[in-house]
């Protein structure tokens, strides 16, 4: 059992740690007067340090003396409070406040956090992950070692021909897309893609069979009219999702799309709030929205975006790459093992030098995965192994089309 609930919980410290085994995290570490410690995921992808500095400048000194079982007091007192609100940076940092304060009501009352949200409605999370490829053999390689692993749900992403390098693809082996002191370069050119992915899927239905789930990421790059086309050239392989086909600020784009395909469309990883999708949600122009915890103002905020999307139909599918850290990974997960319109969870692997410094309960069997039942949100933050990695710059790559514009990554 956790520390008496009636006891004191006003919060004595508040410290940012940025580290970087394998990758950057950002990680907010909330104490308590008598002792008990939360953490939190600000993790933004390329810009970790303006996270760490709005948490640390803005966010710390409004949080020490505050009664750490005020979770929505505190997410309001933070959002609404601020003025400025809504964009990654702001809503990261409260994101990371909000898990954070979930993590110690858990740890105080002992229970774990799905508990706190209702309960679990579910035995396992659905997850699926990410097969690639720098051809079709390639890819239907690593298609098939994800499913012998047990997914029953894989995104695929191939190399296109014409294209030196592309979204989803590494040179060898695990696609990280954050390298480099400075940006990568990667191409694009929209011809040469539709052209090809139609085939790809064909070919990946065809060998795997009937039953898989099969998505696929698009990462904002058609318009709307290209997207309504590759969606209708991929119904015959009944897609899970196309994820992301245009440039997600532009909600109504999705309503042109919606009249000229009925392949099941999934947007959300870079929204921050309910704002960013309402008239998707409400509209019912999406199947699934994919904000992630880290990104859209913790568990308090994107619960109450997933019970719009509830009220219209519309289903979860939680952006879970390697840049939400494990923190972030354990907060999803139990918020989807308690929302009664959960869809599909992303995992991708972290890399290696992740489990020395964050220590998970989380399980994956037969295609399912599990938080764990340790109160709080079962996560050990080892800060001491934290500071032998220290913050590296990295940078997502830009895109460019083969006439040297900037298209959209
Ligand atoms: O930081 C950017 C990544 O999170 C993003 O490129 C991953 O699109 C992505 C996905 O679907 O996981
Ligand atoms: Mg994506």
């Amino acid at each position: 059992m956790g520390a008496d609930y009636r006891a004191s919980m006003r919060i004595s410290d508040v410290r940012v740690v940025v580290c970087s085994p394998g990758r950057n995290y950002v990680t907010l570490v909330v104490e308590t007067e008598d002792g008990i410690i939360g953490i939190g995921d600000a993790t933004l992808n390329g810009r970790e340090l303006a996270v760490a500095a709005y948490l640390s400048e803005h966010l710390a000194p409004l949080l020490v003396g505050r009664d750490a079982r005020r979770i929505t007091d505190t997410w309001e007192y933070l959002y609404r409070g601020s003025y400025w609100r809504r964009g990654p940076v702001t809503m990261a940092a409260i994101a990371a406040v909000d898990v954070a304060l979930w993590d110690i009501l858990g740890k105080v009352t002992g229970q774990p956090v799905h508990q706190l949200l209702g309960g679990a409605v579910r035995d396992g999370v659905m997850a699926y992950t990410h097969a690639s490829g720098r051809d079709l053999d390639e890819l239907e390689a690593s298609f098939a070692a994800h499913l012998d692993e047990g997914y029953l749900a894989v995104r695929a992403q191939c190399a296109v021909p014409g294209l030196d390098t592309v979204y989803g693809v590494g040179a060898r082996g695990d696609y990280e897309p954050a390298s480099g002191e400075l940006p990568d370069e990667e191409t694009w050119e929209t011809a040469h893609y539709l052209e090809f992915v139609p085939g790809m899927m064909a070919r990946l239905r065809q060998t795997f069979g009937p039953t898989v789930h099969l998505l696929h990421d698009a990462h904002h790059r058609l318009t709307p009219i290209e997207a309504g086309r590759l969606g209708a050239a991929l119904e015959p392989y009944r897609m899970f999702w196309l994820e992301d086909p245009t440039p997600a600020e532009d909600q109504t784009a999705f309503r042109i799309i919606r009249q000229h395909t009925t392949t099941p469309l999934a947007v959300g990883e870079v929204f921050n709030t309910v704002w960013d999708c309402h008239e998707l949600i409400t509209n019912r122009w999406i199947d699934y929205i994919r904000c992630a915890v880290s990104h859209a103002g913790g568990i308090t905020h994107l619960r109450r975006i997933y019970a719009l999307a509830e009220t219209y139909g519309v289903r979860t599918g939680a952006h879970g790459p390697s840049d939400v850290s494990p923190i972030g990974h354990a907060a999803t997960l139990h918020l989807d093992l308690a929302v009664p319109n959960f869809g599909v969870q992303e995992r991708m692997q972290h890399p290696a030098g992740t489990e020395e410094v964050f220590r998970t309960g989380i399980s994956f069997d037969d295609g399912y995965l599990h938080p764990g039942t340790a109160p709080g949100l079962g996560v050990v933050f080892d800060e001491e192994a934290a500071a032998r990695f220290p913050y590296q710059r990295r940078y997502l790559p830009v895109n460019r089309r083969l006439d040297g514009s900037v298209h959209d990554w």
